[in-house]
Formats: C-alpha cells, structure tokens, sequence
C-alpha cells in the first residue's frame, strides 16, 4: 500500500497519477482522516487472520467481487464508470485484496484534493462512511476483492453533490475529523 497526492492530470484514470517529485501521504494522514489500513500476506492462515479482523470489529457478513472483464462479463464498463464517479455511502468501505490492484481515491479535507491509494494483494482498506471516494482499476485490468460489511450489505453509493454535502454520514464524518482548536 503507498499512497500519494493524485496529480489531476487529464488521461486514463488507471495510470498511476503520481505527480513528479512524488508527494507522498503518511499513514498518520490517513488515520486524521479515520482511513485504515492493514497489509495481511496472502499466506497460509491469512484467512485466520481477516476472520479475527472480522470479529473484533463486528463484520459479520463476506462476499468477493472479481473486477476485470471476465468476472463482470456484459457489466463491465458500467461497473468501472459507476466505481470511478465520486461517491460515499452510509456505511464503512472495507476492502481486502485478495488479487490483482487498484486505486482507490479518497478526497482530502479540507483541501478537498484527491489522495491515491495504490492497493495490492493482502491490502485491507477501511474508508469511514460518509468520506468522498472513488475506485479504480490499475494497468492490470483486475481486482478480486473480498467485502466486508457490518450488517447486511448496503452498498448504495450516493454521488456527490449538494445533497450528499448535508447527509448526515457526510456531516458526522466531517465532525469526527474536525481539529480542537
Ligand atoms: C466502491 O464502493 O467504491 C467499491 O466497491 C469499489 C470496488 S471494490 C475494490
Ligand atoms: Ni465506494
């Protein structure tokens, strides 16, 4: 997992973005933002290890998405577009890759600049819900992705606009990461 300041450059969204010098972002950053993150090696007994996850944060359901042209067959354009608009949801993100990599992009605030986060196999993404996101495929063209959910799946993504600004998640979220003077 690295993560650094996407470089807004116009062209395709699956090349890497980095800007030139690099500007890397601080796991610290990501955690003033209440973004998570895990590496667990895709070894024997990894699958322990995401179960003990599960359980002491109260994920109780699973599934695994594969993202890439087989997996998605006739949906796969329109998957890709909908991944990529900006969004957030009510609820956690919580992502483990169990193949391929991606870019998740997680909008800053208060600079509301876009951070990338370069996924790989064995990562665990943990977005807060509420927070500006959109996903990815790299130059791979595949992610097979382990979710994650607290309660039943409730995967509404809610695109940005004015509205999604005065959800209550949006709000609470911004609260949360609000500085004491
Ligand atoms: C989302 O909601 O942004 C996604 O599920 C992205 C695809 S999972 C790697
Ligand atoms: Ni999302």
């Amino acid at each position: 997992m690295r993560a650094y300041y996407f470089d807004n450059l116009p062209g395709d969204q699956r090349l890497p973005h980095d800007s030139n010098p690099s500007r890397p972002v601080t796991t610290e950053l990501l955690k003033k933002l209440k973004v998570e993150t895990f590496h667990i090696p895709l070894t024997d007994g990894y699958q322990d290890k995401i179960d003990a996850i599960a359980k002491e944060r109260g994920y109780k359901n699973r599934d695994v998405i594969n993202i890439s042209k087989d997996g998605l067959g006739d949906a796969y354009e329109d998957k890709i577009k909908m991944f990529f608009d900006e969004h957030l949801h009510e609820d956690e993100e919580i992502r483990f890759l169990v193949d391929g990599s991606g870019y998740f992009d997680i909008r800053e605030t208060p600079t509301d600049s876009w951070i990338r986060i370069a996924m790989c196999s064995g990562d665990l993404l943990v977005l807060p819900a509420g927070i500006y996101h959109r996903f990815t495929l790299d130059e791979g063209n595949k992610v097979e992705a382990m979710r994650l959910f607290k309660d039943e799946p409730k995967w509404a993504a809610l695109n940005r606009s004015p509205d999604t600004d005065h959800n209550v998640h949006r709000v609470e979220y911004l609260k949360s990461i609000a500085q004491v003077a």
